[in-house]
């Protein structure tokens, strides 16, 4: 494995059209929080970027929906997601925002990047347009049937049921969800970013020299690029998002999908003078987390615009991960059908790890997974409770009842106490390797494991009853139960960090 002298790690960015769910959670923002911590302690230079998605029909919807603008949306949004993140640990480096000035510049350069060096196609096409609003419908104005699994609720740039991306044109029975109407065509100009030609270069770019990323997202990259790709728009007919830069492109945003992406990078100029070492270092260590509806933006068209603007670095990896479902029902924000974190924040206030916890040992890495508050309750009392934190008040009641709460001497080590040592160090190594591996739940439990020792350690040794008769013993037996102690809350902080604190 290449050594990187620096990382940069981004995490989704969440359209500010609602408050952070836990699928978000548990898809994106724990396991990216925990590979940063981890990076961290391990001394690396990294930086964990973070920020609110605020253009695109969902957030224009919203405010539709509510008779407010989209800054209103997007000002109130942004707010509750930035506050809860922080209430959580989520510890991001920068949580930034695309409606700042610095985005608009940044998203504009690289647009004007790519069009001056000829590597858009300028089209004039048909597109969808509702005669009742009068107003073109991208993405999300338009629903129809999905043509790759007869999905009939697809959007007009993506169906979320088989998640390809899709162009609107390829819905069956188009409908407008401003009015309902079905929508005419009509004729407009666009830029399109020619994927078709990037195709070759991304088959072996992914197919041959990354076959290592997790099976989930390989396997769609693999089935997109055997269905072939095609250019795609990156500009919108609509009036909320960053204007496209270039003469005659008046009432034109750029797609949301292609200024997103470049939010990161805004937010590392945001952060730091010296952005373009995380950015166009090729020993930078570019990591995207994401859930597995983002993965066609972020393995395809993303890193197609950064080749074709030429200066910066690709991701290493883009550990994506499935969905969560809430007690057996895919979660939904218009069914109101999720636990919310900032709601969850206030109704158990000081139990941030527990839900990090939960979300981590049953994270949906490789397949859907299913939260339920009958797990959480059970994960709380047999697992944090009964074995790290019986441990660990354990360790510390006997040193205060023997000892006055002085850490005692080792007097003399049996086998007993050097295995206990070794374990820690053994179950180090197997943690780091997990988490390199982007497999946390794998790791958070070998975690524990270090906790369901100390526990065997106590139990088998029974100080005290030893106190009694070998004082000298019980000091090291304490000793070593201390130093457990201490290995697991270092070990356990990126996923536990106000536990183990
Ligand atoms: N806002 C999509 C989503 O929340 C989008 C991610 C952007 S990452 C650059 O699913
Ligand atoms: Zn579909």
């Amino acid at each position: 494995m290449k050594n990187f002298k620096r990382y940069t790690v981004t995490s989704a960015l969440p359209y500010a059209n609602g408050p952070i769910h836990i699928g978000h959670l548990a898809g994106v923002y724990v396991p990216a929080d925990i590979y940063c911590r981890y990076l961290r302690l391990r001394g690396k230079d990294v930086i964990f970027i973070g920020g609110s998605d605020e253009h695109g029909v969902p957030i224009t919807i919203k405010a539709r929906k509510e008779g407010i603008s989209p800054q209103d949306v997007v000002d109130r949004y942004h707010e509750i997601i930035k506050k809860s993140f922080e209430e959580l640990g989520i510890s991001f480096d920068i949580y930034s925002r695309t409606t700042n000035k610095v985005h608009y510049e940044t998203a504009s350069e690289i647009f004007k990047t790519i069009y001056e060096k000829g590597e858009f196609i300028e089209k004039v096409t048909e597109q969808y347009f509702d005669e009742e609003v009068n107003q073109f419908l991208a993405d999300r104005y338009i629903t129809g049937t999905c043509p790759h699994c007869g999905n009939e609720n697809a959007y007009g740039d993506q169906c979320e049921k088989c998640g390809t991306s899709l162009n609107a044109t390829d819905l069956i029975n188009p409908k407008s969800t401003l009015s309902g109407s079905k929508p005419v065509m009509k004729e407009t100009k666009h830029w399109f970013l020619p994927l078709d030609k990037y195709e070759p270069w991304l088959r072996k770019w992914i197919l041959e020299e990354h076959k290592e990323w997790k099976a989930n997202v390989y396997g769609q990259c693999k089935s997109w690029l055997d269905q072939g790709l095609q250019p795609r728009a990156v500009s919108r007919d609509l009036d909320w998002g960053v204007p496209v830069p270039v003469e005659g492109a008046d009432g034109k945003v750029l797609y949301v999908w292609f200024d997103a992406p470049i939010g990161y990078i805004s937010a590392t100029k945001e952060l730091t003078d010296k952005w373009e070492l995380y950015w166009k270092d090729s020993e930078t260590k570019l990591v995207h987390f994401i859930g597995k509806d983002n993965i066609v933006f972020h393995c395809i068209v993303f890193p197609a615009m950064l080749k074709a603007e030429g200066s910066f670095i690709l991701p290493e990896n883009v550990p994506a991960n499935e969905f969560l479902n809430l007690e057996n029902d895919k979660i939904s924000t218009s069914r109101n059908w999720a636990v919310w974190l900032h709601e969850y924040l206030k109704d158990f206030p000081g139990k941030q790890d527990v839900l990090r916890y939960t979300l981590t040992a049953n994270a949906p890495e490789t397949k859907d997974n299913d939260f339920t508050w009958a797990d959480f309750q059970a994960r709380n009392n047999n697992e944090l409770v009964a074995i790290l934190g019986n441990f660990v008040n354990r360790a510390m009641v006997l040193t205060h009842k023997y000892f006055e709460g002085k850490i005692p001497e080792i007097t003399e080590e049996t086998d007993y106490e050097k295995q206990m040592l070794a374990e820690s160090v053994k179950i180090k190594a197997n943690i780091e390797y997990s988490i390199e591996n982007y497999r946390f739940r794998e790791a958070l439990k070998e975690a524990m494991e270090l906790a369901r020792w100390g526990n065997k350690y106590l139990a088998d040794t029974e100080p005290w009853k030893l106190i009694k008769t070998d004082e000298a013993r019980v000091k090291t037996i304490l000793n070593i139960s201390l130093q457990v102690a201490a290995n697991i809350s270092t070990l356990i902080e990126p996923f536990l960090p106000f536990i183990a604190e």
